[in-house]
């Protein structure tokens, strides 16, 4: 059985020093609290995993720990693997670069960032101090689940020695949309995304962060998407949004635990004559806490009424204390509560109190269900447990107010929605709440409940560990079309006992790499040298078959014994013949087509059109990937109508939209080269959307080859196109040792 290795920057645990004698603390954070529940709950024999692993960072030595771990009960449902990295370098890894630089970029506060290559570099060695160590603990078969924005670069470091590893990333805090994201330097930015297309399945919250990280692929390392999977160095990566769940069960438990109970008692007994507001963060910029005061002040001077009536209980957890925007956010928010304070209160009452403390589980339950209402208001929030915590904590009564800039806003729809900036809408939002109907306030209640019931913690981790084995699975399907050395023998043997060969190359990505501009394909001496290895066995006829202009392959193929086609079958040029158009035509069609395509070059930067005797092609190869990509739908749309009832094609290729006459095709073209040649033995490589229809039409006569992954009528795959020439070549040697033997 396989185990399960859970990967974050942290362990969930500290080492508390204060006392007379260390001890280890139990840490909160969303992700300890998403996995904790799931390790403590799970039965391991359930999930089918043998054991499992939480490998992460811990201050202090290895020897403070192993005397701590010794005096303190540690976890029996999971194996701990510490990490004891160097302190200078640990400090820029994560209050520099994680927590200085993509904490708040992607939080969407640029102006807080910092780019400091020192922090990047550190960053870098703490992800590979984390590859060495998983690498040596690795067993096959293991699944390895990378958490967060500490460790982007940790799965490709992974996959670079682990192959075949099952490798998971999830991403707690939003991606950012391109826009923010493209801030960061080049180098960096391309490693962030390199490293995280290392893993299988790369998690999300929501639909929105997925979308903006396939965009940032697509524009940074221009990588192809189909939907939400990415091709990827040849490897199909899924990206998927998992909202991630609560422990529905623990809270729902906690009503009834007589610690909770007697907590919350205390707590009705003292505020009995008033509302109660609760809120629970970590102590972070991004948490909106000013302005939640202010809403908070605005609101009781807009409804005076209220005061005296209602009590904020504003219980902040420290957090990243060492960092200079963190020791800022506290000092301004201990100004506000006081200030509120010092102006509002009276001799019995305290608007706001305040506590700069963790909160124990019971306390923290307690508060959830006492309070009327939940003021949530991050300015940005990956997703925000707190609001489905307190939801369903709920027993009676309770109303969340929730920012609309979180990613739990997209599932609790029945929440009072506000713009956590417009301090007037929150001050509405805590009247409504505190004025809402009972019956209203169970009835939305009731409506989330189900929701987070529905999809816990326990089904959160399941969706995301399925997923990964489902892509797993699809990758291996994909594989098995990936050309084997076992099917190039039996090719060769084919190709070595048949009296007459065809071999159908494309030219375009297939014997040339796609250039920038097409003239730049020209072909290489060893290209050259190959086709004419390949034609000195006069078993052997060699057709380059492209969507290229006969003027340009005669240039530059015209003086080989090859069969050239030209512009996908409109001309061919047979051995030793002249160029013989297939179809007359006259080219005035092409007027008609070529100003639309003039304002699609105009329309978007990049694009140029390519003519040829009988061909118009609009290339987008060099344009921006995203409007490249909808501009030729819509000059497909147009084309399509202009061209209705024509004797004229649109042919979708690779980065490139061509016009020409229907039954131009490279599969008719290829069929009948076929009668012609009657081979005992056919090969047919391309790797354009336009190689298919010969693919089609050869399949059941040779071997087909696609380069590049992708859907294919082929029967094999060649992964990159820089291995056509090495597969090629063996053929051509195999060919020259037939010649000698004749
Ligand atoms: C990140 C993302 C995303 C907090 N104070 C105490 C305490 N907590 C627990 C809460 C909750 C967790 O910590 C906080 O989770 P959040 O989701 O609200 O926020 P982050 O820590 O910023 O988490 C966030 C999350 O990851 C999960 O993916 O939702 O968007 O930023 O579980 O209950 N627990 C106790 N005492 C406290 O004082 N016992």
């Amino acid at each position: 059985m396989s185990r399960l290795l859970v990967i974050s920057n942290r362990l969930p645990f500290s080492i508390d020093n204060t006392g007379d004698e260390a001890v280890v603390r139990q840490s909160s954070g969303g992700l300890v609290s998403a996995i904790k529940s799931y390790f403590e709950k799970a039965d391991v024999q359930d999930e089918g995993f043998s054991e499992k692993l939480w490998i992460g960072c811990m201050d202090g030595t290895e020897e403070e720990w192993n005397t701590v771990v010794q005096r303190s009960q540690m976890p029996h449902e999971f194996t701990v693997e510490p990490l004891f990295p160097d302190k200078k370098v640990y400090d820029d890894y994560y209050n520099g670069f994680s927590n200085s630089t993509i904490w708040p970029l992607f939080h969407y506060f640029p102006s807080l960032v910092q780019f400091r290559k020192e922090h990047f570099d550190s960053y870098r060695s703490i992800n590979q101090l984390f590859a060495e160590r998983i690498i040596e603990i690795y067993r096959p078969g293991d699944v390895i689940w990378v958490h967060d924005y500490q460790l982007m670069l940790l799965p490709q470091l992974l996959r670079e020695k682990l192959p075949d590893a099952s490798i998971g990333f999830f991403l707690h805090i939003p991606f950012p949309s391109y826009e923010l994201f493209r801030l960061i330097p080049t180098k960096w930015k391309r490693a962030i995304l390199n490293g995280l297309l290392g893993a299988d399945l790369v998690g999300f919250h929501t639909h929105d962060y997925v979308q903006h990280f396939i965009q940032s692929c697509k524009m940074i390392l221009r990588v192809e998407n189909q939907f939400t999977n990415i091709l990827y160095k040849g490897q199909l990566i899924k990206c998927e949004l998992f909202p991630i769940g609560i422990d529905y069960a623990k809270f729902r438990n906690a009503i009834t635990d007589d610690l909770t109970v007697a907590v919350a008692t205390k707590l009705e007994d003292r505020f009995y004559n008033q509302k109660i507001l609760f809120s629970v963060d970590r102590l972070d910029y991004t948490k909106g806490l000013e302005y939640r005061l202010d809403g908070y002040e605005e609101f009781l001077n807009k409804y005076p009424f209220w005061r005296e009536k209602v009590v904020f209980i504003l219980n902040v957890v420290p957090s990243r204390d060492l960092i200079p925007a963190y020791i800022e956010r506290k000092k301004m928010i201990e100004e506000k509560v006081s200030t509120i304070n010092g102006k509002l209160s009276s001799l019995h009452w305290q608007p706001v109190i305040y506590r700069y403390n963790h909160l124990q589980f019971d306390e923290l339950c307690a508060l959830y269900q006492v309070a009327d209402a939940a003021l949530i208001t991050p300015l940005r929030d990956g997703m925000n447990l707190v609001a489905k915590e307190y939801v369903a904590s709920c027993i009676d009564k309770g109303v969340l107010i929730l920012s609309e800039l979180t990613g739990a806003a997209n599932e609790l729809s029945e929440a009072l929605l506000v713009n956590p900036t417009d301090t007037e809408e929150v001050a509405d939002a805590i009247d409504t709440a505190l004025t809402m109907h009972l019956i209203e306030q169970r009835s939305r209640l009731s409506n989330m409940q189900r929701r987070i019931a529905e999809y816990d913690v326990q089904k959160w981790i399941n969706d995301f560990l399925t997923n990964l084995q489902d892509i797993k699975a699809q990758q291996a399907a994909m594989k098995a079309h990936v050309i084997k050395e076992e099917n190039i023998r039996k090719i060769h043997e084919d190709f070595l006992q048949a009296k007459k060969r065809c071999i159908l190359l494309d030219y375009d990505g297939t014997l040339s790499p796609i250039q920038k501009l097409p003239a730049m394909a020209t072909p290489t001496n060893d290209l050259l040298n190959m086709l004419h290895d390949l034609t000195d066995d006069s078993r052997n006829e060699v057709v380059v078959i492209s969507g290229r202009d006969a003027e340009t392959l005669e240039k530059w193929l015209g003086h080989l014994p090859v069969i050239l086609v030209a512009e996908h079958g409109a001309a061919v040029r047979l051995k030793g013949e002249d160029w013989k158009e297939q179809a007359t035509m006259s080219a005035e069609w092409k007027e008609r087509i070529r100003p639309l395509m003039d304002l699609f070059v105009k329309r978007c930067a990049g694009s140029f059109i390519e003519e040829k005797k009988s061909t118009l092609a609009w290339h987008y190869r060099n344009t921006h990937a995203e409007l490249g990509f909808s501009r030729s739908r819509e000059l497909r749309n147009s084309l399509l109508q202009l061209t209705a009832n024509t004797p004229l094609q649109i042919i979708d290729g690779n980065k490139v939209l061509e016009v020409r006459m229907i039954g131009v095709d490279k599969g008719a073209t290829a069929m009948n080269i076929y009668k012609l040649l009657q081979p005992d033995f056919i090969l047919c490589i391309g790797d354009d959307t336009t190689d298919e229809d010969m693919f089609r039409a050869l399949n059941d006569k040779g071997y087909t080859i696609k380069v590049g992954k992708s859907n294919t009528a082929a029967e094999f795959t060649i992964l990159s196109q820089s291995d056509v020439f090495p597969f090629l070549r063996k053929i051509a040697e195999n060919s020259a040792t037939g010649v000698t033997a004749r």
